[in-house]
């Protein structure tokens, strides 16, 4: 496959980059305490787009405090008031959503159509959808109201910067806690125009503080006295850290962890639909997906007819410019990202499993991987194991539905899987069977705010999206009823 379309690049003008950004804090921008800043660079180019201030210990302390004085007034509004903010943020974000999905795909290395038709339009409906429950809440006939738990610390990744920003910020709001939110220090850009959407909206002060930094930041976070709730969404690694340093206090926490799901195809199944699932399962955001369906289980009767079809579809995949309309898979959002995916894969080859791509010419600069079928995979291969977080599907097949069970459980993460199968009966039967959060039937990736996300085992713990999304911002009432 070579280019052969003529680059028609989104207008990199609709979004202005400041060459440089401080730390939002107190709905103010500000440089960090000590005055170090670090450089955000486009993962496409290697350009360098902007350098941001790495938040240190003092800063995190700076931003808490400000949080903390501000939820006082801020859990304090009715609901219908908090509403009112929400909304506004929502509007602003479709009203800027042009510039944000450029800025995001700049950033991030994601391909345009995905953020202007996926990521954007997520972000400003967890906004509409949280801003509908905040009035909800009041009287809402427990006898009480329920209080929030007062300041929130988030850390989110660079995979879907501005869309988890969404999922943490929103709910938070809604049920009247404050935020102080790490974004992702390859990705710190969205959260930053972020922050004057929320100067835009006319939000008060220090509602919302962003600190931009690395682990180091995100550590000094969670560990805060004056964090009242927790939520990180990143590695299991990392995960199992903040867990260890919350643990003995009280701060509420969620981790939305890796993942490994299965993409199950029995005979029956609609093959060309199912082929357009297991392409949007592993290669949309270049495989840098929690709930990535990385592990394709087809029926043994089918496989050879669902992969010829599937390297048939691989092959017209366009990888390339993210800033293309025509791109289907960007940059890998960094180069320790693509080290990582590069090294399970020629693990893959070194265990013994076939290794497939479409002839592909890659851009020279920037990081980029070919979309990669592994065959001949068994369930002790690391291919089959282990999060690669990139756009590499391995493939294993089944015989019956019980097997295709044990085979989907055989992981010790538990987020998402898909059944393909025209039979209700079957659908059930597995959907009962499988340990996963999320189950797609005929149908992949697909998002709403209204619907509880999150996983089991390795895959973290608490749901994020719906009524389950708000109850983790809640405590319980109390006594009194006051707030
Ligand atoms: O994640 P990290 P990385 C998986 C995926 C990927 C691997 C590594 O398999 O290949 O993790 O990615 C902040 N205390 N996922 O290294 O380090 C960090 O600054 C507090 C799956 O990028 O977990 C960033 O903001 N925070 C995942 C965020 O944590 C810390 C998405 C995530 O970074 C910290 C991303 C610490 N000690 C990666 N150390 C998913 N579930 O979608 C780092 N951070």
């Amino acid at each position: 496959m070579t280019f052969d379309y003529a680059p028609a690049p989104e207008s990199r003008a609709v979004v202005d980059i400041a060459p440089s950004y401080g730390l939002f804090v107190d709905g103010e921008f500000v440089p960090a305490h000590d005055g170090k800043v670090f450089k955000t660079v486009s993962p496409s180019s290697e350009e360098v787009l902007s350098e941001v201030a790495q938040a240190s210990a003092e800063d995190v302390d700076r931003a808490v405090k400000a949080a903390r004085k501000a939820f006082e007034k801020w859990s304090a509004l009715p609901g219908a008031e908090r509403a009112k903010y929400l909304f506004r943020i929502a509007r602003l974000v479709q009203e800027r959503s042009r510039e944000l999905a450029v800025l995001e795909s700049l950033d991030n290395g994601k391909p345009i159509r995905e953020s202007r038709d996926a990521d954007l339009p997520l972000v400003a409906a967890h906004f509409f959808y949280y801003a509908g429950w905040a009035d909800k809440l009041d009287h809402a006939g427990y006898g009480h109201n329920p209080r929030p738990l007062g300041v929130a610390g988030q850390v989110i990744p660079w995979n879907f910067p501005l869309l988890m920003l969404a999922w943490k910020i929103a709910p938070a709001l809604a049920t009247g806690n404050t935020v102080v939110l790490k974004p992702a220090e390859t990705t710190p850009l969205s959260a930053l125009f972020f922050a004057d959407i929320c100067r835009q909206a006319g939000l008060p002060k220090g509602v919302v503080n962003i600190l931009t930094g690395d682990g180091s930041t995100g550590a000094a976070l969670v560990a805060h006295p004056g964090v009242d709730k927790v939520a990180f969404t990143g590695s299991t690694e990392v995960g199992k850290a903040i867990a260890r340093t919350v643990a003995g206090s009280d701060k509420k926490v969620t981790l939305e962890l890796g993942g490994k799901a299965a993409n199950i195809v029995f005979d029956d199944a609609p093959l060309d639909q199912a082929v357009e699932g297991i392409v949007n399962g592993i290669f949309f955001n270049q495989g840098q997906v929690c709930c990535a369906g990385s592990r394709l289980l087809v029926q043994e009767s089918v496989a050879e007819e669902l992969l010829d079809a599937l390297k048939r579809r691989m092959r017209t995949l366009r990888v390339g410019d993210p800033l293309d309309k025509n791109t289907d898979i960007g940059a890998i959002n960094s180069a320790e990202q693509l080290a990582r995916i590069t090294a399970l894969a020629e693990a893959g080859e070194a265990e013994g499993a076939e290794r497939w791509s479409p002839s592909c010419e890659l851009p020279s600069a920037g990081y980029w991987f070919a979309p990669t079928l592994f065959t001949g995979v068994t369930q002790a291969h690391r291919i089959a194991r282990e999060e690669i977080f990139g756009p590499v599907l391995s493939v294993l097949t089944f015989r019956t539905p019980a097997e295709a069970v044990e085979k989907a459980n055989n992981t010790p993460y538990g987020l998402s899987a898909g059944i393909w199968t025209e039979k209700g009966s079957r659908m059930l039967w597995m959907a009962n069977k499988l340990r996963a959060g999320v189950i797609w039937s005929n149908t992949f990736n697909k998002f709403d705010p209204a619907s509880p996300f999150g996983g089991y085992q390795e895959s973290g713990f608490g749901r994020e999206g719906g009524r389950h999304g708000l109850e983790a911002y809640l405590a319980p009432s109390s006594p009194e009823g006051a707030r």
